[in-house]
């Protein structure tokens, strides 16, 4: 194993490691249906049914269903051809969107506004995301605007420790639009290069807190009409099919420009990153598989694809 292809499989065995769930869920259930049985219309049914369970959603289950039959009618088929299929559609669902987060560094700083429901990973996330960036030398600014639990404050705080980077954050309680303001008012003045802004969870049908998320956006706007340059929605993919409702409403408020999916490697659901892709077609950046500083991965069509279809 070399230096350039060590990452790669680390990362590789992690992602698949993570869908393990999902892509047994789906081999399994495929191979029982295939054994010794040639293909015919209830068999693609069946088919059919599974991909549905995994949260692909119906257009795509279809499709892959579709694409299993085309010229296989009354032939015995193999649980690989199967799973060969469902990765080649899954991939071409994909591929469009995902795109990485790419950081402006003529934007000083390049301002991430992190957003989602309650427990989705959005801290989680930020700690990840801040360890990254100074990986690669940039000079990090964290904003706990997350105002509501003082833990959560707490939380921020550790993981700008561990990353390094200077945390700005206010009394519990505190509005969270102006410690935004101060936040990015600081990193401007001290030339930084990214700023990551944390919110506290709220559930996407709460009036009263989605309007709060706006409020956050008008006065990031104040100090830098251009900001936030990148609005990134945690999804928690053990949720399910609600992660649909939750990219709609966040898109409307704060203007989501791109998907964060975390605890893939906790669910037998990671389907729903597929369905999501094909209905909403926002880039997605990262996959979290785990709860540790380097669980948090480039999301790449082809290796998730064959992840979710058990392809070893
Ligand atoms: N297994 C797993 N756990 C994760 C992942 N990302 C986050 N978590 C865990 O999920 C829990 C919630 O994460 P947080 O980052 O606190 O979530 P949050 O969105 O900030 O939560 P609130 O601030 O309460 O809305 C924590 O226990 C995290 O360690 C992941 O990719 N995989
Ligand atoms: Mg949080």
């Amino acid at each position: 194993m070399n230096d350039t292809t060590a990452p790669k499989l680390s990362w590789w065995k992690r992602l698949s490691n993570g869908l393990k769930r999902t892509s047994s869920s789906i081999g399994a259930a495929v191979a029982g249906l295939v054994t010794k049985r040639k293909l015919d219309r209830a068999m693609l049914d069946d088919i059919e049914d599974v991909l549905l369970r995994a949260d692909l959603g119906t257009d795509v289950a279809v499709r892959i269903a579709d694409a299993v039959g085309a010229g296989r009618y009354d032939k015995e088929i193999s649980a690989d051809e199967v799973k060969a299929v469902v990765a080649t559609e899954v991939e071409k669902v994909l591929a469009p969107v995902a795109r990485p987060l790419e950081i402006d560094a003529a934007k000083k700083p390049f301002v991430v506004l992190v957003v989602g429901v309650n427990g989705s990973g959005k801290t989680t996330t930020i700690g990840k995301l801040a360890a990254k960036f100074s990986a690669e030398g940039r000079k990090v600014m964290l904003a706990a605007g997350d105002t509501f639990r003082a833990a959560a404050i707490e939380q921020l705080k550790i993981w700008g420790e561990r990353t390094k980077s200077p945390v700005v954050a206010g009394a519990q309680g505190s509005d969270s639009a102006s410690l935004a303001f101060n936040a990015l008012s600081t990193a401007k003045e001290q030339k930084l290069d990214v700023l990551l802004i944390d919110t506290a969870g709220r559930l996407q049908n709460k009036a009263e807190l989605m309007n709060e998320l706006e409020k956050v956006v008008r006065v990031i706007r104040k100090v830098d009409a251009t900001a936030p340059h990148a609005v990134l929605l945690v999804l928690d993919a053990t949720v399910g099919q609600n992660a649909l409702s939750q990219v709609e409403a966040f898109h409307r408020t704060a203007g989501v420009t791109g998907l964060v999916m975390t605890k893939l490697d906790g669910t037998a659901r990671g389907g729903i990153l597929v369905a999501l892709s094909e209905k909403h077609k926002l880039p997605v950046h990262f996959v979290g598989v785990g709860e540790g500083v380097d669980d948090l991965a480039p999301f790449t069509a082809r290796d998730f694809a064959r992840a979710i279809a058990g392809i070893e």
